[in-house]
């Protein structure tokens, strides 16, 4: 399990990546002080496509290993085997670069009533980004997987090992599908265009398109193929093994110590949630949407054309719709999906506004293409799945993959119009 008290470096890590990002990001609180966790310092992160690295959230539990590339290796295990150096994974692989909306499974904890502890991360910790890197699939078919053998398609997985060094006694290990991994996953070593930064994963991090973000292991060491998800001792290593797949980041109602699985058969999260697994598993992003503009700060008079903008995702499923209320929820309309349009990565939204002076919630509902729309509200914490029935998340005990759209307004006061008209003019 992993260790209960602050790490002594985790002050000093906050401060360096603060002053790398240079405003884009600001701290959150996290009430056991244990996690290095930093999120979008302003809403209008959430007003464009591609999110700058300085604005791009933070979150991890160890400390950043001191890497250095030309030593790292990646040990291929399991049905896999082999090294690999960075110098092979940049020369003998081709070069791809994927768009990722990484959103921390914890995102929106902190609208949960009662509080569940640990990170109160309202919507700032989710972001996009061009990753770079070696495709998964051919990496693991030169080093011996193939994907149509073994015990089937989905009953193998691919557990990611990082090299972060804990100070309680677990292993930070991740399993996703074969399946998935062979698909569109990525062994990233650039972000956006550039090395990766230190606490995104230098010199490699596993990418997979629109699934949380622990599902993105950073600082990669091990590569297992396997035919079960990882559970206790599964690995070759000392440490406990299963505590960040079948422990934490799962999603259960208050008291429950969820049970551990080899396999799920289903692995999109809102699947699980209506029934599919007991307790499920935070893999694919739960349809969501935020407004970047208006931010609620900067001022907005009467009169003028206001373009509401923001983001929506779905995971790696398609977002078909966005709605868009001025009233709180009362009335709503469809806004317009524009700009890029990449499996795994948000989409732009715009609705075009001219205000009275007045105050207003602006509220955004997004739609995926499977017709599941965004809930209201966050329930209390007894309603577990019957949530789902009244247009509510489901109250959980760790906090994790809430995508209610009412705690995520914006409210913005329309001022009277200042300038004077000058007649001759009019
Ligand atoms: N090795 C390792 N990988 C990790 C983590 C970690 O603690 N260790 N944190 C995960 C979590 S919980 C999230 S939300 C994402 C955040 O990625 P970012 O810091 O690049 O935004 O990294 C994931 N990968
Ligand atoms: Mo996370």
């Amino acid at each position: 399990m992993a260790s209960e008290r602050p790490r002594p470096t985790r002050r000093g890590e906050i401060e360096e990546i603060l002053e790398r990002k240079a405003g884009g990001v600001a701290e959150t609180r996290d009430e056991a002080d244990k996690y290095t966790v930093l999120g979008a310092a302003r809403r209008d992160t959430f007003a464009n496509w591609l999110t700058p690295v300085e604005e791009h959230f933070v979150c991890h539990r160890n400390d950043i290993p001191e890497a250095d590339a030309d030593a790292w290796r990646i040990a291929l295990t399991g049905d896999a085997s082999g090294t690999l150096s960075m110098a092979s994974l940049g020369e003998e692989y081709p070069a791809v670069a994927v768009a990722h909306t990484m959103e921390c499974a914890g995102n929106g904890r902190g609208q949960h009533r009662p509080e569940t502890g640990s990170v109160q991360w309202g919507f700032e910790a989710a972001a996009t980004s061009l990753w770079t890197g070696a495709p998964v699939s051919s990496v693991l078919r030169a080093h011996g997987v193939d994907p149509d053998g073994g015990a089937g398609s989905d009953g193998r997985w691919l557990t990611a090992v990082g090299g972060d060094p804990s100070d309680g006694d677990d292993v930070f290990a991740r399993s996703i599908p074969l399946s998935k991994a062979f698909d569109d996953c990525v062994l990233a070593y650039e972000m956006n265009g550039d090395p990766l930064p230190r606490e995104h994963g230098f010199p490699v991090r596993l990418i997979v398109p629109g699934w949380y973000g622990v599902n993105n292991v950073k600082w990669v060491e091990e590569l297992r193929v396997t035919d079960s998800m990882v559970t206790e001792g599964s690995l070759d290593r000392p440490g406990e093994h299963a505590y960040w797949q079948q422990v934490a980041y799962r999603i259960h109602p208050r008291g429950v110590e969820p049970e551990a699985n080899d396999s799920v058969s289903e692995v999109d999260t809102w699947e699980q949630l209506e029934g599919a697994v007991e307790h499920p598993y935070t893999f694919d992003a739960n349809v969501k949407s935020v407004i970047g503009t208006p931010d609620g700060e900067s001022p907005v008079s009467a009169g003028e054309r206001v373009e509401i903008r923001g983001v929506a995702w779905a995971g790696d499923d398609r977002v078909d719709r966005v709605e868009l209320s001025t009233d709180g929820g009362e009335t709503w309309a469809d806004a317009e999906l524009f700009g890029p349009d990449y499996a795994g990565a948000w989409r732009l939204f715009r609705y075009d506004w001219r205000p009275d002076a007045g105050e207003y919630e602006l509220l955004s509902r997004a739609t995926d293409e499977r017709g599941r729309r965004q809930p209201a509200r966050i329930s209390g914490p007894d309603a577990w799945r019957d949530a789902l029935d009244e247009d509510a998340f489901p109250w959980n005990e760790g906090g994790y993959a809430a995508n209610a759209y009412e705690p995520n307004g914006v409210r913005v006061e329309v001022a009277e119009m200042t300038e004077e008209i000058d007649p001759e003019e009019s």
